[in-house]
């Protein structure tokens, strides 16, 4: 059999190169991250796509940095997954100066400068926090009493952290019964979950919500609640958002009682929108990643057919 036959389906550029996609990724701080991760390298190659990455550990400075060695380098398409929300005019006009299309993938940026991006694909976070509100609305409906929730925040000025927020809030408006009782940044990651939980079980033990802005803080919440004698899914219920492995077996158990779905698997749709754009063809303005909700029952079910 010849090479050529083996080689995958080639993605190029109009003068017959191989295309190069720069890649700025958040970094790895937590389970989503590395599905999403995982699902852009292995999209790149199934794509026959060049892929340029760079980990900014959790730093705008290092994004931004890495945005400028791809405009440097030329490459054909930038994408990035912009861990804060603001403060990107001005590399993304270099960009737009060097005639080089930009990708939003994950996160949305603020800005009132039109034509920094060509496309934004990822989940409507607002939209996570309200499905997440609602079921507790629903759950608490045939329960009495006030119900004291935990908000356990993802990173502050991120879009997710800030449009969770809302979203939740929305859904527990119209309902007094519902207090938050604190409201803190575990930063995404399980040991700033597991610390922020324990520092709030020093002085309110009274909690019967914890909503956590990730799975990962869950489970850092969940391992704090377990430390101070407090059982996750019977003296206080988790609820949180993404449906990565780990979580959906903590679900699954009764650790957690509902999750939000966030899927991470952006690659394949990113590969897709880089060829056309690096082709001059069209692109929508905004692709929403589909995704759904899940119980203890549901997670059962999903667990064994789950890709991250
Ligand atoms: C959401 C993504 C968030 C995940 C976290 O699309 O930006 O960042 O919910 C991840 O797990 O760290």
């Amino acid at each position: 059999v010849s090479l050529a036959a083996c080689a995958p389906p080639e993605n190029l550029a109009a003068d017959g190169s191989k295309i190069v996609v720069g890649f700025s990724q958040v970094g790895a701080e937590s389970g989503w991250r590395t599905a999403n991760t995982v699902s852009i390298h292995d999209a790149a190659l199934d794509a026959g796509i060049k892929l340029r990455f760079s980990d900014a550990q959790g730093k705008q400075a290092n994004q931004i940095t890495a945005i400028r060695s791809f405009i440097k380098q030329r490459v054909d398409v930038i994408a990035f997954s912009p861990v804060v929300e603001t403060g990107w005019d001005e590399v993304l006009t270099e960009a737009r100066q060097a005639g080089i299309p930009v990708i939003l993938t994950d996160r949305a940026i603020r800005t009132t400068s039109k034509d920094l991006y060509t496309t934004f694909i990822g989940s409507d976070f607002v939209k996570e926090g309200t499905l997440v509100g609602e079921w507790l609305v629903d759950y608490y409906a045939s329960r009495p009493g006030t119900v004291r929730v935990v908000e356990l925040r993802g990173t502050t000025g991120s879009a997710p952290a800030t449009d969770r927020a809302a979203g939740f809030r929305a859904a527990i408006k119209g309902e007094p019964r519902f207090q938050i009782v604190a409201s803190r940044t575990g930063d995404f990651t399980r040991p700033k979950g597991e610390a922020v939980m324990r520092a709030i079980l020093k002085t309110d033990r009274d909690i019967d919500v914890v909503f956590a802005h990730n799975d990962d803080m869950g489970l850092g919440a969940a391992k704090a609640l377990e430390a101070a004698g407090l059982q996750p899914g019977r003296d206080v219920r988790i609820v949180s958002i993404d449906a990565v492995r780990d979580g959906m077996k903590a679900l699954a158990e009764g650790r957690f009682t509902f999750i939000a779905e966030c899927s991470p698997l952006l690659g394949p749709q990113l590969m897709d929108l880089v060829n056309k754009i690096a082709n001059g063809q069209p692109v929508p303005p905004r692709i929403v990643t589909q995704e759904t909700t899940f119980t203890q029952e549901q997670a059962k079910a999903a667990l064994p057919d789950r890709k991250y």
